[in-house]
């Protein structure tokens, strides 16, 4: 850690074991925006763009306006708060995350990365503290992908990835991303901020930590993310009349699909996590021999050359089925994150103050993604994870506990005081 933040420490008189950052000001923030969106069981659902999206919004944009930062847009409806530095000339320290949830959320996968950010601005003004270089914090649209695919749509769009208009974005219920983010009135036309590094925190939504009885972790990488979407066509036919060897059944074959998809990921690795989440049958009427069926499957892997293997292997299994089912098949990709390893330099940063807060704590990889997966192939960029109860995320009994927020939180700042102070 540079020199700097040690003696802004002790110029504000702060042993360097004691915080600068105030972990229930956070907690309450946290427990404040996670009534936007309330579901049952302490759950959220704050699909991207939806209204409940849109208020979140409007809350975070207040309370930073209210912590003296200048409000940005972009025109994939990133929102960017920026606290200006001495030099407001030098690229920016960026710390982000995401404000949309799943259907079925928690009270902290994304919300909690983007308030810790606050939190820390919030801290910076308290003691005074100026900064080399402007310190900011993006809220990433639609980083779930659940309401518009694909996922990271906007930390993807950051990064030149996606392109305003793109026709790959697409949304579920055939809502239009960019004429949602009109609707909300969060297109935006302002520049995003030139980035120095960007550091990203998270409830690491595994068990990892928590098995290691350790609060918070430095993410070493994140492992990759293929989406494929599988389109099944057989006939509609009548339940009661149609014999089971003359039916184009498209559901029957989607299941079979299923099961060989699974099969042919463990075969290529024990590390491989393939998830169909997403099922469509139409016309979904019990007494009709469903005519089409859609699969939405989720590959992850540390390795690229696992998702090519699966891919091309995918694309058989497709052909295969649909000849013995009398059924047509498409396999199409819809998402593509490449695994990434975080940037040593920012990683020290983190490292070192882990070392000065005296926290334990450990390295691990990211089985989830995060917009972090797109913001590491443009800047220097580093993840802290704070441990997750049982390792229960994209559920309401998502839960970490406030001292291990707190702990989190203050490693973010610690961080970012070393990278904005720095050179
Ligand atoms: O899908 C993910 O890994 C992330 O939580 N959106
Ligand atoms: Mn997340
Ligand atoms: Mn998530």
């Amino acid at each position: 850690m540079c020199i700097e933040v040690k003696e802004i420490m002790n110029q504000l008189s702060i042993g360097s074991d004691r915080f600068l950052t105030r972990g229930p000001r956070l907690w309450d923030s946290l427990m404040e925006i996670a009534r936007i969106g309330a579901i049952e069981g302490d759950g959220c659902c704050r699909l991207s763009l939806s209204d409940e999206d849109r208020q979140a919004r409007d809350l975070f944009a207040s309370w930073a306006r209210e912590a003296g930062c200048e409000m940005r847009v972009d025109p994939f409806g990133n929102m960017y708060a920026i606290r200006a530095g001495r030099k407001p000339d030098l690229p920016v320290v960026l710390m982000g995350s995401h404000l949309d949830t799943q259907p079925h959320g928690g009270r902290f996968d994304g919300v909690l990365g983007v308030l810790a950010g606050l939190e820390v601005i919030r801290s910076l003004n308290d003691h005074g503290i100026e900064t080399e270089h402007s310190v900011a914090l993006a809220n990433w649209t639609n980083e779930e992908g659940v309401r518009f695919k694909p996922g990271l749509t906007g930390s993807k769009g950051f990064i030149g990835a996606l392109r305003v208009g793109d026709s790959s974005i697409s949304g579920l219920d055939g809502a239009d991303y960019f004429g949602e983010l009109t609707r909300i009135g969060y297109s935006g036309t302002d520049t995003a901020p030139d980035l120095l590094g960007y550091l990203e925190l998270h409830i690491e939504q595994g068990t990892i930590l928590e098995a290691a009885g350790v609060p918070v972790g430095v993410v070493s990488g994140i492992q990759g993310v293929r989406w494929f979407e599988i389109e099944i066509h057989g006939f509609d036919a009548h339940a009661g009349t149609t014999a089971m060897q003359t039916r184009s059944d498209s559901f029957m074959a989607a299941a079979e699909l299923a099961i060989s998809l699974r099969e042919i990921a463990l075969r290529l690795s024990p590390d491989v996590r393939l998830t169909v989440g997403r099922v469509e049958v139409v016309p979904n009427s019990q007494n009709t021999v469903p005519g089409r069926t859609l699969l939405g499957v989720d590959l992850r892997h540390q390795d690229g050359a696992v998702l090519d293997a699966f891919e091309a292997a995918a694309e058989e299994a497709v052909s295969l089925v649909a000849s013995n089912t009398r059924c047509g098949a498409s396999i199409r990709r819809t998402m593509d994150v490449q695994p990434v390893r975080f940037n040593a330099e920012v990683v020290a940063a983190l490292d070192a103050a882990v070392n000065d807060l005296k926290i334990p704590t450990m390295t691990l990889p990211s089985g989830a993604m995060h917009d972090a997966s797109s913001i590491a192939l443009h800047t220097p960029s580093a993840m802290i994870f704070v441990q997750s109860r049982d390792g229960i995320s994209h559920n309401p009994a998502e839960w970490s506990e406030p001292d291990h927020v707190a702990m989190g939180c203050e490693l973010l700042a610690r961080a970012v005081l070393a990278l904005a102070k720095s050179r």
